[in-house]
């Protein structure tokens, strides 16, 4: 690392020198003011990593799917954003604390955390590429929030001058601590991505003073939306300095009989009782996952088995009853919670864009700890079905709910007064590149399939760069050239989608062999143990046939009713023709061939190329809206003949919402 070059200097010239270059990681990556480069999270020296995090600056997406995405990120997102931070007066809070602007404070006690999120999104889009003007006004903001910093370290906007006096009052709704996590992974985010501490050490103060304020034998603490818990374990992995660590167990470990609040409380603030106590996944569905990121975070770095032990508890209550077909979380507007097991209602879901956000983080987190690709599997879903609908394809409109259904009456909005999501989704666009792959002593792992170049080292330290292109998610032909900068043995670890039946493999050109070999099955990774020589070349293919999928009969909404898949993505029927029928009114026919009946079709100028899926329907006459609310059964519609078309058009469900008002829905009703 950069800094035992002090040390090394005693050797001849070319010899400092040469340790100087070997010392650099990978490349001249970004570093960090310690001289490393990191991932999104840090998880090189973590116990408990079996996979270790590679830097966003490693990893250089290529044209296609995530990285047009990324550009309207870039060039639209975020600077729309930041006009409207501004205009609402986000950034004006702070100008009141130091002297800069007067007024009154604007918005709800919150919105600290929006500037701090949009901030990390900038960083991260630094990760990737220099961006002057955005690296200015990143730098500018900075300087802002030092400037509103009080000289104990606190900063909250709300929570200063006219109610300075009840800071650290109201643990449960205040936000205080969630503001300060945000503040620090903003910070981190800013060194990782350019080397610069400035935001990071406006962070640290605050943290510095919470530290000392707060905690065991002082004033007791808890987050009532959890989001410290794993900003202080980044900070411990960032400074070394164990009492941020030491204060992450205190949120998520400690009794804190000082507070008295109802059950309905507890459910909701993650951090009031051990973490450990709680039997089922519940309460608010954001604070819920970031409580979770935080308990792995902290499992990492202390091996506390009964964390791990939660965790696992955790996501089997989730994906047994409580997760929707899209990866997204939370059926219940009241509260913002995650319902019963099976309450899943469509029109009425939840479903916000920052809890499938923390659900990503939450099993990505799973998947560094375990290697296993059910993480991988539902980091994949829940990106593309659940996150990625938070945005309109134009990049400024978002939507804060994400219904599988809608009568036509949803639309994405530019802002709203509680923005939270619009923020979120721009970090982990900013950071996606850092999602993609990991390593460990046994070589790399390819977690997502996507045109990328990974320019980064394996943990033998010898360098590697790997290239991969694809269509994915489109098809799912995959190439891979492996270029070590000498021959190396090491294992490529590929995952292999829970949602693929059969995929085959070819090396060098060679024969094409199915995969599983060697043990593989789809669901997990497949693992090529090889000697690499510099330009080695994998194809790998995951056969994607249109799936249809069911619901457990529990969940009472989707009887008799299916959704379609192809690959990773998750299609939806949005009649925006005139005189197409509704949603109610189609049946999805079911008893003919798949493979003959459904087709795709690619549109090369829906949303810059969309591949489209055909699907056979027929149409019940009268239309629901013709027939009375209570009917005999046997009076059911009958089927249109020869009126419709014998297939319909389903288009991808992350992109519904995109053409005007019409209704959706994900779940079909079958023939
Ligand atoms: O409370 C802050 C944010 O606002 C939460 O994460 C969202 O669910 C919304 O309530
Ligand atoms: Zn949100």
């Amino acid at each position: 690392m950069i800094r035992d070059v002090r040390l090394m200097w005693t050797g001849s010239g070319p010899t400092v020198l040469l340790i100087f270059l070997l010392s650099l990681p990978a490349y001249g990556q970004p570093t960090d003011s310690r001289g490393e480069a990191r991932g999104v999270i840090s998880i090189s020296d973590s116990p408990k990593a079996r996979l270790h995090t590679v830097p966003v600056s490693a990893v250089r997406i290529g044209p296609g799917f995530w990285k047009d995405r990324m550009e309207i990120n870039r060039k639209k997102s975020i600077p729309s954003l930041y006009q409207l931070l501004e205009e609402n007066g986000i950034v004006d809070n702070f100008r009141r604390l130091s002297g800069r602007k007067e007024g009154p404070r604007r918005g709800p006690l919150y919105t600290d955390s929006d500037l701090y999120k949009w901030m990390e999104a900038a960083a991260w889009v630094l990760a990737s590429g220099a961006d002057p003007e955005l690296q200015a006004l990143l730098d500018r903001l900075t300087e802002e929030l030092g400037a509103a910093q009080g000289p104990d370290g606190y900063l909250n906007s709300y929570y200063s001058l006219e109610r300075a006096q009840d800071r650290f009052t109201n643990f449960q709704h205040g936000h205080e601590l969630y503001c300060l996590g945000h503040l620090l992974q903003a910070g981190i985010a800013k060194s990782r991505a350019t080397g610069k501490d400035d935001l990071l050490q406006v962070g640290r103060r605050y943290a510095d003073y919470v530290v000392a304020t707060l905690g065991p034998g002082r004033k007791a603490a808890f987050t009532g939306h959890p989001e410290l818990e794993m900003a202080m374990v980044e900070l411990f992995r960032t400074t070394g300095e164990r009492r941020y660590l030491a204060f992450a167990d205190y949120l998520l470990n400690a009794e804190k009989p000082e507070f008295k609040l109802s059950a309905r409380d507890i459910a909701y603030a993650f951090s009031l009782m051990p973490i450990t106590r709680r039997k089922i996944l519940e309460g608010h569905s954001v604070r819920a996952t970031y409580a979770l990121c935080g308990a792995a975070d902290y499992y990492l770095e202390s091996g506390q088995e009964s964390l791990l032990n939660i965790l696992e508890t955790m996501w089997s209550d989730m994906v047994r009853g409580k997760l929707y077909l899209t990866g997204g979380l939370g059926s219940r507007e009241s509260g913002e919670a995650i319902g019963d097991a099976y309450e899943l209602p469509n029109e009425r879901a939840y479903t916000e864009t920052c809890a499938a956000i923390g659900n990503m983080m939450w099993n990505w987190r799973m998947l560094q700890i375990t290697a296993e690709a059910r993480f991988a599997d539902l980091c994949e879903r829940t990106l593309y079905n659940a996150i990625l609908p938070g945005v309109s394809w134009s990049g400024d409109a978002y939507f804060y709910r994400n219904p599988l259904a809608s009568s036509g009456n949803l639309s994405r909005r530019n802002w709203y007064s509680t923005t939270c999501c619009p923020p979120n989704i721009q970090r982990t666009l900013a950071s996606l590149p850092g999602y993609f792959l990991s390593t460990s002593k046994s070589g790399l792992w390819v977690h997502q399939y996507q045109n990328l170049e990974l320019d980064w080292k394996l943990e033998n330290g010898t360098p590697l760069q790997v290239q991969m292109e694809t269509r994915y998610p489109w098809d799912g032909n995959i190439a891979l050239v492996v270029k070590p900068r000498k021959a190396t043995s090491f294992s490529l670890h590929l995952r292999i989608p829970g949602w693929c039946e059969t995929a085959h493999y070819r090396l060098n050109g060679g024969k094409s062999l199915p995969v599983p070999v060697k043990g593989a099955e789809v669901g997990q990774y497949f693992m090529l143990d090889r000697a690499w020589q510099p330009g080695d070349r994998v194809e790998l293919v995951l056969d994607m046939p249109i799936r249809l999928i069911q619901c457990n009969p529990a969940a009472a909404e989707n009887l008799n009713r299916l959704a379609v898949f192809r690959g990773p993505i998750l299609y939806c029927y949005e009649p925006v023709e005139p005189g197409q029928p509704s949603p109610v009114d189609l049946r999805l026919q079911t008893g003919i061939l798949p493979q003959t009946r459904y087709q795709t079709r690619w549109d090369p100028e829906l949303w810059g190329g969309t591949l489209l899926l055909q699907v056979p329907f027929r149409a019940v006459q009268p239309g629901h809206r013709d027939m009375p609310l209570y009917y005999p059964a046997r009076e059911e519609g009958k089927p249109v003949k020869a009126a419709l078309p014998p297939r319909t058009t389903l288009i991808p469900y992350f992109a519904w919402g995109n053409r005007g008002a019409a209704e959706m829905s994900v779940w079909l009703p079958r023939d």
